[in-house]
């Protein structure tokens, strides 16, 4: 906490480390009030560093440093300087030893960073810089050490102890304490340093890779959960062949450790042969978690494995180079999870959300480039931008380079940086290499931040059977960014003949037709791309796959648009046809509710839903994606000025007329789609399911008895929790006493699984029924929530400000006194979880003049406030600013 302004970092002012260290030793005394961290480091000088004669700089902070030992000599306080954040010695030889010892306190450490306490386990979080509350640490990526820890604690408290890499050897001690020694054979950065001293369960199994070396891998949960540790542990042999398979990279410890955390600031995280995850993560039954849970575990599991290559073997130099790792993983975790589900299903879920919330982020006032050129705070740099749009970035090159190509890339990548901390430069010049690509242009994906915009326009010439298409490129100024060059855009696409089929394409200039698909680059602000013997005049099919992170405007009217949704080939751009063509109806609904003039669903929409809902040629997951309507926040996104209320009424408006007209269509489906199989998940099940509970969920729109019974039916007799939520959340807007029961029920049932009564949460405080808010604040003194875990923080105060805008946004102003106040509260409490919640605010110029004064308020108030984390006082700052 902090009185005074914090200071920005700059990519420009990196400068190599001035010392290195080769080896770390540590020992941990974990005690009932405090623990004491003894750490002996061998460093020397950096042969790279500008100043030779540079004095040794360490980071830490909210310690107390109990004594400094220099090459067995003890250190008096005159012989360094310490500070809050920094323990410096100026008088030090080029090679040396350094004995530190520490004593913290992780009993009260609630900001879940360095060493703390979760349910009664120890455990690490020390990404991005949490090491340097364990110990004095040169805690930066690019210094690279091997680590021995070991631990000594309360043998009965604490039977399991862990750390990176390898037990080599243990031991019990008098009074009831043991320790373990741990050895991490690889060199590391402190931020995939890991501790867990715990009472848990653990389900063993092995792994045998393809070069036929048996991994030992073992997944710790809390005593009593190891039954919902299978879908885990499949995950993580899923993951591991999968890199084999794809990537040829098998894992390189002989144990492979995951340990579930029911207190955890994110998802989860890559340590060194030890990942620690939030419990949500990890932990499956069908009756206690969603298809949702079991596809984001898989995806999570593999996200941290796979950063075993991509962010531990080669690590990034500095944190402004974040998205090396993280857009990487991510991009891997996507087509990953697409080989084990379905491509078109995984594209759209990805896009909504890049949309939703990465093309917010770009147009708000946190907007910043893949690699940003300077923070107050790096964990707020763990972004949509950084993850999501990184993740886009690396696609680019796969589309560009082939699957091939990108392979090539990949294993000179490897060849070149493996054991280095490097940058996003070396990873595209690496690509660049491999294949003959010159990726001047490309870089700028990296430094300008912002949403380009494609605009395109198609005209056809009937005499010389040639078909033009115009495009233009327009990337916004953003935060300080003005004045963008056109990037390097690849626009995959088709031409749809009246048919609904795709044509040969040949551009002018070539001998002959072609593939029906294709990439064209764009590089131009503007370019013109000519078809030759295009014989009737095609229909365009742009952007297929979503080819690049951009907004695309083509002048399709709604006809053709429909048609387009129709009949594409790309699955992906049926379904974001069919969005687009939602988007223009809703969008005129707002108007006109913003108008108090009457609404009137087109029929040509209700119409293309029918035949959706028919199409029996389109796969059951499909089908429930395009009737689900574009979201309130997105929708708002794309008004000049957001009303939420009218948004709210249009969105809801257009659902119940799809409801109240394909009552028969939608009860037909939901009753195709049942089964009295057991549960099992998998694509098709997960599929069949979504389709299942979208059509429930319209039907219950309708408000009818019979309908409010079938959703009550469900609630109560569904075998897994995927069914019996989806029920439960289409009753939790309907004022009938059917909510009330079927909310007493669950929480009765499940009152003893923390997890699922995280859902009982989300779901009241998304309700979009006029007395959330009041629901909301009786819910903060239900015992079922805490402010010290972030999973209930997300699942209530989260859910209601990122999830329930009409809520959230009440004229009153009351949703925003009442998240204003919880910033406030977490603000001295865990910085990382306030620092997220006040993000809500960032877009507070969106709205009308009344609404923004109320906003605008509450970030002074917050401002106002003093004492506040450099996590919230960025944000803030710059949302004002
Ligand atoms: N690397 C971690 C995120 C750390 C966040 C620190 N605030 C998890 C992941 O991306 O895999
Ligand atoms: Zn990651």
């Amino acid at each position: 906490m902090r009185s005074d302004t914090p200071q920005t970092i700059y990519l420009k002012d990196y400068q190599p480390p001035a010392f290195l260290i080769d080896t770390v030793d540590l020992e941990f005394d974990l005690g009932a009030d405090f623990s004491t961290v003894s750490s002996a480091l061998v460093l020397r000088r950096n042969p790279e560093a500008a100043d030779s004669n540079a004095a040794l700089e360490l980071d830490g902070e909210d310690m107390e440093l109990v004594s400094v030992t220099l090459d067995d000599k003890l250190l008096d306080a005159a012989a360094y300087q310490l500070s809050e954040e920094k323990l410096v010695i100026a008088d030090v030889p080029d090679a040396f030893t350094l004995k530190i010892v520490t004593r913290i306190k992780p009993q009260q450490n609630t900001r879940l960073e360095g060493l703390y306490m979760s349910d009664g386990m120890y455990c690490t979080q020390c990404e991005a810089e949490g090491f340097r509350r364990i110990t004095y640490y040169i805690d930066r990526p690019d210094v690279m050490a091997k680590f021995t820890t070991s631990i000594t604690a309360d043998k009965g408290a604490y039977p399991i102890l862990l750390s990176n890499g390898n037990c080599i050897d243990s031991g019990d001690l008098d009074g009831g304490r043991h320790w373990a020694k741990w050895e991490d054979p690889f060199k590391k950065p402190s931020y995939l340093f890991a501790l867990v001293a715990g009472d848990l369960d653990c389900l063993e199994d092995t792994y045998t890779t393809s070069s036929g070396r048996k991994v030992d891998l073992r997944i710790y949960v809390d005593r009593g959960n190891l039954d919902k540790t299978d879908h885990a542990m499949a995950s993580v042999k899923h993951a591991m062949k999968w890199d084999e398979d794809v990537f040829g990279l098998e894992y390189d410890l002989d144990i492979y450790m995951i340990v579930a955390a029911n207190a955890f600031n994110m998802g989860a995280m890559e340590n060194k042969g030890l990942n620690i995850f939030n419990s949500a993560y990890v932990l499956a039954r069908p009756d206690t978690a969603t298809d949702v849970d079991y596809e984001g575990i898989e995806g999570v599991i593999a996200h941290e494995y796979f950063h075993n290559w991509t962010g531990n073997r080669i690590t990034c130099r500095d944190w402004f180079q974040l998205s090396l790792k993280e857009g990487l993983t991510v991009f891997r975790d996507q087509q990953f999870t697409a080989d084990m589900t379905s491509h078109p299903v995984k594209r759209i879920s990805d896009v909504r959300m890049l949309r939703a919330r990465q093309f917010t982020e770009d147009a708000g006032p946190m907007a910043h480039p893949v690699r940003p050129d300077s923070y107050v705070e790096i964990n707020n740099f763990y972004t949509v931008t950084v993850y999501e749009k990184g993740a886009e970035v690396v696609r680019m090159y796969h589309t560009l380079l082939g699957a091939d190509g990108f392979r090539k890339g990949m294993d000179l990548y490897f060849q070149r940086h493996d054991g280095q901390a490097v940058t996003t430069d070396d990873f595209a010049a690496a690509m660049a290499d491999a294949n003959g690509f010159d990726v001047s242009q490309f870089l700028l994906w990296y430094q300008q931040a912002g949403t380009p915009s494609l605009t395109v326009t198609g005209s056809y010439d009937d005499k010389n059977k040639t078909y033009s298409l115009t495009m233009k490129q327009h990337c916004p100024d953003t935060p300080g960014q003005k004045g963008k060059k056109p990037m390097l855009i690849p626009v995959a696409m088709g031409l749809l003949d009246k048919q609904g089929k795709d044509m040969a394409l040949q551009l002018q200039g070539e001998a002959r037709p072609g593939a029906t698909s294709r990439i064209l680059s764009l590089t131009e602000a503007e370019q013109v791309f000519t078809f030759v013997n295009v014989n009737e005049k095609p229909l365009p099919s742009l952007l297929r796959g979503f080819s690049a992170p951009v907004k695309l405007d083509v002048d399709l009217d709604d006809t053709e648009l429909a048609f387009v949704a129709g009949h594409d080939s790309d699955a992906f751009n049926r379904w974001d046809a069919g969005q687009k063509l939602a988007e223009r109806i809703l969008l005129r609904l707002v108007d006109a509710s913003k108008h108090d003039n009457p609404l009137q669903a087109e029929p040509y929409f209700i119409e293309a839903m029918r035949n959706t809902l028919a199409d029996s040629s389109l796969d059951q997951a499909l089908i429930a994606e395009a009737m689900i309507l574009p979201s309130e926040a997105y929708l708002a996104e794309l008004c000049d000025v957001a009303d939420p209320d009218a948004i709210h009424q249009a969105r809801q408006f257009l659902r119940s007329e799809i409801a109240a007209q394909l009552k028969p269509e939608l009860a037909a489906m939901y009753e195709k789609t049942a089964t009295t199989d057991p549960y099992r998940y998998n694509a098709a099940e997960a599929g069949r399911r979504r389709l299942h509970n979208v059509c429930l969920a319209y039907l219950a729109e309708t408000y009818e008895d019979e309908q409010i019974q079938r959703c009550y039916q469900q609630f109560q007799d569904a075998d897994n929790m995927t069914d019996q939520l989806a029920a439960m959340g289409a009753l939790s807007n309907c004022d009938v006493p059917e909510r009330e029961h079927a909310l007493a029920e669950f929480y009765e049932h499940w009152q003893t699984e923390p997890l699922v009564v995280n859902k009982w949460l989300s779901i009241q405080a998304m309700s979009h029924r006029q007395n959330t808010m009041a629901e909301v604040h009786r819910l903060m003194d239900h015992p079922a929530f805490d402010i010290k875990n972030p999973n209930k923080v997300r699942a209530l105060i989260g859910t209601f400000s990122h999830g329930n805008p009409v809520r959230l946004h009440d004229r009153s102003g009351e949703g925003y006194r009442f998240l204003a106040d919880q910033v406030l509260v977490l603000n001295e409490l865990n910085p990382q979880i306030a620092a997220r919640l006040v993000s809500v605010f960032n877009r507070w110029r969106k709205y009308d003049d009344d609404r923004q004064l109320l906003m605008r308020a509450e970030l002074e108030r917050i401002l106002g406030a003093g004492k506040l984390s450099k996590d919230v006082y960025e944000i803030v700052s710059k949302a004002l600013g």
